[in-house]
């Protein structure tokens, strides 16, 4: 069998690309006029692109915000994939399956997206593997039914589709585009959720305790997702100031709460937070505190699930090895005959 007819169509280009992929960035030394440039090219909302010149900081900020990003759509794919085969019904399992399958592109756009910053997507993989990268909190909770799929669309994807219609806005251009797409993919990931939670909120006492205990298992955790309040995040300031963040953590996960609050109330459904009630003062919904120490036990390695999530990667980073190592070959062999011609 040849190799082509083993590997699919967009496999094969992806390896292919990413195998003939030359560094874009190279070096210039930073001067006070550099960055003054740079500055003002950004504050005029002109996009950076790969061949621009760019602060090392600004290129660092966003290999590692990116990367983070493609490994939070790669590990995102266990906890609902593990519920393909016991969707309830055919047109659920399909449109699940469709679901995983997006996060799987998402998660490629944005290993390249990394990639136009000079980086090798080999050793942003072998960071992940080895427990170095992080990736969202989030995934590290266990899927215990099929009501946390309805619910992980509404939450994990509305949260998402928050942050990342922000970032869609970004100033480097690669992964501004790269938002674009994802974000209208998001969106139906939502509604599916959504339209998940609503038949079982609309069910038996059965379903709708079910349903309930999803939301209430959730919801802390998906305004974790947003990260650290504003006084303790670390990155926010720098990229704030180059505009790859428009907004704050706090204001996105402001943002969240304010459109979820009527969508649970929509579907009698009750948010876990005795604190949550509308201010009339500012227009937001008030909401209680959240689990700090929890939030960076998960991140540190320590949550739920963390363990389980990255043997899993590693087992599959184990079985694809012949897949990487005959496309190498592939391309390899291809790329010297087009020399030779
Ligand atoms: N989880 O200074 P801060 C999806 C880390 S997947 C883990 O505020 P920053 C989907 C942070 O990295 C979509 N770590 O950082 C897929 C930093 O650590 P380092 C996932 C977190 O960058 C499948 C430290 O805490 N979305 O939609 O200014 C199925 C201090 O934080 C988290 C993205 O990845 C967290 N929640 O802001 C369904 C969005 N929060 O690196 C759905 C892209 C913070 O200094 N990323 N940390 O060691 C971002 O927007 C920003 O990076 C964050 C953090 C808001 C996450």
């Amino acid at each position: 069998m040849t190799f082509r007819a083993i590997l699919p169509k967009e496999l094969l280009s992806i390896v292919l690309v990413r195998n003939f992929k030359t560094k874009m960035n190279t070096t210039i030394q930073e001067t006070p006029e550099h960055l003054a440039a740079f500055e003002n090219k950004i504050s005029c909302g002109e996009k950076i692109e790969p061949k621009d010149w760019m602060p090392e900081r600004y290129r660092k900020q966003l290999i590692r915000m990116i990367s983070q990003h493609a490994h939070s759509e790669i590990v995102g794919m266990l906890p609902e994939g593990n519920w393909i085969t016991r969707a309830p019904s055919l047109r659920r399992k399909k449109v699940l399956l469709a679901k995983v399958q997006d996060e799987a592109g998402h998660g490629l756009y944005l290993y390249c997206a990394a990639e136009t910053l000079g980086v090798d997507r080999r050793e942003l993989v072998e960071a992940l593997l080895a427990g170095k990268a992080k990736y969202s909190s989030i995934f590290n909770y266990p899927t215990l039914s099929w009501a946390d799929i309805g619910v992980i669309g509404w939450f994990v994807d509305g949260a998402a589709i928050v942050n990342q219609t922000m970032l869609a806005r970004s100033s480097y251009g690669p992964y501004s585009r790269a938002m674009l797409r994802i974000c209208s993919e998001e969106n139906f990931h939502k509604k599916q959720g959504y339209e998940i939670v609503a038949t079982l909120a609309n069910g038996t006492a059965e379903q709708r305790a079910m349903v309930q205990d999803a939301v209430n298992r959730w919801w802390w955790q998906s305004l974790m997702m947003f990260g650290p309040s504003d006084a303790n995040s670390p990155n926010s300031e720098e990229l704030l100031r180059w505009k790859v963040k428009q907004e704050t953590n706090d204001e996105l996960r402001q943002r969240f709460v304010n459109i979820t609050v009527p969508q649970a109330k929509a579907v009698n459904l009750t948010l876990p937070d005795s604190d949550l009630k509308f201010n009339s003062e500012t227009g937001d919904y008030d909401f209680g505190k959240i689990n700090w120490e929890e939030f960076y036990n998960v991140i540190n390695g320590n949550g739920p699930c963390n363990a389980e999530r990255m043997k899993a990667r590693r087992l599959a980073d184990e079985n694809g090895k012949w897949v990487r190592e005959a496309a190498e070959e592939y391309a390899r062999k291809n790329f010297s005959k087009t020399k030779n011609i």
